[in-house]
């Protein structure tokens, strides 16, 4: 990381001709950070030293266009921007509104008690500066009608925001009838495309919005952390949010206003809500905790293991509502129905497709009360073995019992989750040991799911066929089991694992010959 930041300054340094740029040190060499950085030509470093920093030049500090790194000499915790703005007196941490590009580079400083309309840490206005390893805590927003992004705010920008944490930032607005409330506790990004990599959003508050809120644009969310009351709002975004983990009470995302979000290799507890147009994908997601919820909109789930709600895996309620689920597992929901259609009307109906998953119960378990089930091939109801189920258990912050199990009134239970690795004698990749281990049974999820789905990252032996639920696809997919011995060694033209070639190969080839001849033909 540090070599690739100096590459970065370097690259600057010798494209502006002022060499390696100079090294300017606060308070050392300026009394301010503000004033080193009108010191700096492009290229240079401001090298801030431990310490709590307050006062006229050590908040609102402008970049104004400057490609320079601003960087602390030993990391966050020693370095603070106390801001100490107030809802009188507003003052941020930085301002990056000069057409900034990732040469600006903000990196470990901490940022507290900003207060503003917009941006309370980091105001990014037309600008896509590189914010790493920062520590935005306890900033505020409040405006007429909301609040935007108490920590972060980024509008028409592609930031990277990387290796940060958002904590106990704060989103409101001044106006109680305002339909749109505070928006964006931890981060608020409107167009462009903001990259958000490996950070921790950590109980920030918002009135209505999530911790990261997305407004149109193609932002990116990589290898995040959420926890607290909600994880992140898209608003007719192309939103990309991969490897994250979203736990929160309220919901985990909601996509809406025409929104596309792709949301891949997520566990995810709180839920997937979606209305008003959207169609989010959602592949690989282990969902848990409280359900997916479709209004008016369409979803794609694909190898995504839902268990452990305390009602349906996946509701829908409007009837415009279209789902479409393959490859995935639906099991140990806590209702009578695993997915449920709820309602229908003259104009329009409410339609669920399902193919090559394993739903407890069956077709049955997925009720119907006013729409159409399509039930594909493939489907199945078994015992999908996982290797840890997870379990209820009592919510230690919840008053004393009157044995509701899922929320409402007295003794609330929450959901731990277990590991949805499938169980397999030919061997699972064990979370713990992070090593291969054996079972003493094989699930049936695994080469269960569609034939025509590619096999992906499946290690050997894959059975030459996709498993069902979140790891299906991916080096972490159960191997294929055939009886004793194990096959350990590939032999050509084996394509299923089970150390023979014979004509089960052959049918797997010659399906994916005619895919890969239509694929051949397109390219
Ligand atoms: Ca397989
Ligand atoms: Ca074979």
């Amino acid at each position: 990381m540090n070599r690739a930041i100096i590459q970065c300054g370097l690259v600057w340094a010798l494209l502006a001709g002022t060499g390696l740029g100079e090294t300017r040190q606060v308070p050392t060499d300026y009394t301010t950070i503000q004033a080193a950085i009108d010191a700096c030509a492009n290229g240079d470093v401001v090298l801030v030293a431990r310490g709590t920093y307050r006062g006229e030049g050590n908040r609102d500090i402008d970049f104004k266009g400057r490609g320079i790194i601003v960087r602390s000499e030993a990391g966050p915790e020693s370095c603070i921007i106390d801001c100490n703005g107030t809802r009188e007196d507003h003052h941020r941490g930085f301002l990056l509104c000069s057409g900034e590009t990732a040469a600006s580079i903000l990196q470990g400083i901490s940022i507290r008690n900003g207060y503003s309309d917009k941006g309370g840490g980091v105001f990014c206005d037309g600008s896509s500066p590189t914010i790493l390893n920062c520590i935005i805590t306890h900033c505020t927003v409040y405006g007429g009608s909301s609040g935007w992004g108490a920590g972060v705010y980024c509008y028409e920008s592609h930031a990277l925001i990387r290796n940060c944490i958002l904590s106990e930032n704060v989103a409101q607005t001044a106006n109680l009838l305002a339909p749109v409330t505070g928006l964006g506790g931890g981060i608020y990004c409107a167009k462009g495309g903001v990259t958000i990599v490996d950070c921790v959003l950590r109980d920030n508050e918002e009135d209505w919005s999530g911790a990261i809120h997305c407004a149109q644009g193609s932002p990116k969310i990589h290898g995040c952390t959420m926890l607290g009351e909600k994880g992140v709002f898209c608003s007719g975004s192309n939103a990309q949010i991969d490897d994250c983990s979203i736990m929160c009470r309220a919901y985990g995302i909601i996509c809406e206003g025409n929104d596309a979000a792709i949301i891949e290799a997520c566990v995810i507890r709180g839920g997937i809500r979606s209305d008003k147009e959207s169609s989010p994908a959602i592949r690989r997601c282990i969902m848990t905790g409280s359900q997916i919820s479709l209004y008016a909109s369409s979803a794609t789930i694909d190898n995504c293991t839902v268990t452990g709600n305390a009602g349906p895996g996946l509701v829908l309620y409007s009837s415009q509502a279209r789902c479409t689920i393959g490859n995935s597992i639906f099991w140990n929901n806590g209702s009578a129905c695993q997915i449920r259609i709820y309602k229908s009307n003259t104009l329009y109906t409410p339609v669920c497709s399902i193919s090559h998953s394993n739903i407890q119960g069956s077709r049955d378990a997925v009720c119907v009360d006013q729409g159409v089930l399509e039930w594909g091939p493939g489907n199945i109801d078994v015992d999908p073995c996982f290797a840890d189920s997870g379990r209820w258990e009592p919510d230690p912050n919840s008053p004393p019992p009157s044995n509701r199990k899922g929320g409402g009134g007295g003794q609330r239970f929450i959901w731990i989750n277990g590991d949805y690795h499938l169980k397999s004698q030919a061997g699972r990749w064990d979370l713990v040991s992070e090593n291969w281990v054996k079972d003493d049974v094989t699930s049936p999820c695994i080469d269960a799911g569609d034939p025509n789905s590619p096999v992906g990252d499946e290690p050997f032996p894959n059975g030459g066929r996709i498993n069902m639920g979140a790891y299906g696809g991916t080096a972490e997919a159960s191997k294929s089991y055939f009886g004793e011995p194990v096959c350990e060694t590939m032999i050509p033209g084996d394509i299923n694992g089970d150390c023979k070639v014979d004509f089960k190969d052959l049918a797997i080839l010659a399906q994916h010959w005619l895919n890969s001849s239509d694929t051949g033909s397109s390219e």
